[in-house]
């Protein structure tokens, strides 16, 4: 299979877990892209269920659907988000944030029951790190935030662009993107990062996923949780 048509079957799996009157968390990315085309089918066939997105980019996407749209301000707690990620560890300790929606994931995450992780078998690493790790800031002095995360950790941060321009967050945030290469304690990490003053928020999400769906090229999925 190619790595979209795993995309697409752990998706159509994925959608099976919506059921009706469900209020479901989701996620950013080019693998929730095909949850959202499934659950768009699913919506014309009669199931209803109000999604919460975690980006402009998914809501569009939602709507586009006819996929009925919540706001988390609505809501007090979400039954489950299906979520993908940039990387995964043997004790499902994610690095998010590829897709630039990492605060937003990370809040309708953190307010969901149960958080599901799609992911090919691409995403599944021994150690997180070598993705680097997205680091959200206010644009305002956010060099101070590079010189510190050069000094503290001796790390190249680099500010996220796109069309030569710095990448704005849906929430007028910047991104650093951090090349650690190997994060021995991601638990710790993310609590030091967030303590920079200048930090929104990081792509590590710990003790969050409850469940992860792999897609392999020979078209075998397996469930890890
Ligand atoms: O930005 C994000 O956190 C996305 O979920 C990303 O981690 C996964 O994107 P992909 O499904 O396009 O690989």
């Amino acid at each position: 299979l190619t790595q979209d048509e795993i995309k697409q079957l752990v998706a159509k799996q994925a959608a099976q877990l919506v059921q009706n009157n469900m209020t479901v968390g989701i996620g950013t990315g080019s693998t929730v892209y095909w949850l959202i085309m499934e659950l768009g089918s699913r919506v014309k066939q009669g199931l209803f269920f109000r999604a919460i997105p975690t980006s402009k980019k998914t809501a569009t996407l939602c709507a586009q659907q006819n996929i009925p749209l919540a706001a988390l301000n609505d809501v007090t707690a979400l039954d489950i988000t299906i979520d993908g990620a940039d990387e995964i560890d043997p004790n499902l300790q994610l690095i998010k944030g590829g897709g630039g929606a990492l605060l937003q994931e990370k809040m309708v995450a953190a307010a969901s029951r149960e958080l599901f992780i799609l992911a090919d078998e691409t995403k599944l690493v021994r150690q997180l790190g070598k993705f680097p790790l997205p680091l959200e800031v206010i644009p305002f002095g956010w060099k101070q935030v590079q010189r510190h995360i050069q000094a503290t950790y001796n790390v190249k941060a680099s500010l996220r662009t796109k069309d030569d321009q710095p990448f704005v967050s849906d929430h007028g945030h910047y991104i650093l993107d951090c090349p650690f290469n190997k994060i021995e304690h991601p638990g710790i990490l993310t609590y030091d990062l967030n303590a920079i003053p200048g930090v929104v928020d990081n792509g590590l999400f710990i003790n969050m996923a409850d469940m992860v769906l792999v897609g392999y090229a020979d078209g075998r999925t397996e469930t890890l949780q």
